[in-house]
């Protein structure tokens, strides 16, 4: 898979793009992962990328021409162009899992009171939250749909990792799991999962899963 982005600060994608999981799925070519500086497509002598709003208010926007460029320049025929902004639909595993299935995908990531709708209407093909909270620009965002996608694509996982896609597919939140010792400062392990009886294991499990997802996020049930 194919996956550009577009910021105003390429320099904090260095980290969390190149560790684990995703530096082995870039090594093994299943991601081509390229970051554009949004202001190399301005053209004016201050590289200007924003702008105030019309009609007043506070706060600038992003304006139209570099954005145009950049994805004109950068995008292909399959490209699919997503906005990252707090007003976008919630990105859930669902969401992931869709984009997964993708060839292309160009994250264009905002920042200051967002953009001129001009962006929205005629380049995006979806804007995307991560969650309902206020970041100071999209590079975050944008971080966090590359990771999510790209353990998501055929090889990009090993066994071990492979298992742990699991736990999300219940629709539910993960039972409760301990592992050595048997007992740590006098907290024990239950004596159910030293019982060796699978089945009733899974069974307690589920009940767990369902317990802590009543009480934590019941909108899941
Ligand atoms: C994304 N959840 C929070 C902040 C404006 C118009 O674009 C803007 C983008 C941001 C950064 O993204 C977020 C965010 N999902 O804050 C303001």
């Amino acid at each position: 898979m194919k996956i550009d982005v577009l910021t105003l600060f390429p320099a904090m994608f260095a980290g969390p793009l190149n560790e684990s999981i995703i530096k082995r799925a870039r090594e093994a070519g299943l991601l081509d992962l390229t970051i554009h500086q949004l202001r190399d497509y301005t053209h004016d002598r201050h590289k200007t990328v924003d702008d105030r709003p019309f009609g007043g208010g506070p706060g600038m926007l992003l304006k139209p021409e570099p954005i145009f460029e950049a994805v004109e320049k950068i995008s292909r025929p399959a490209t699919k162009v997503i906005l990252m902004s707090p007003s976008g639909r919630p990105f859930t595993q669902a969401v992931a899992r869709e984009l997964a299935q993708e060839s292309d995908l160009l994250l264009v990531t905002g920042h200051y009171e967002g953009f001129d709708e001009r962006i929205r209407e005629l380049l995006a093909d979806d804007e995307l939250s991560i969650g309902d909270y206020v970041l100071t620009n999209g590079a975050l965002p944008a971080m966090v749909v590359v990771d999510a996608v790209t353990r998501l694509l055929p090889g990009a996982l090993g066994d071990a990792e492979s298992a742990n896609e699991e736990s999300f597919s219940s629709g539910l939140l993960e039972y409760p799991q301990w592992t050595r010792p048997a007992e740590f400062r006098g907290m024990k392990v239950p004596d159910m999962l030293l019982s060796g009886n699978h089945a009733e294991i899974a069974k307690w499990r589920a009940g767990q899963a369902r317990v802590r997802t009543r009480e934590r996020r019941p909108d899941l049930l």
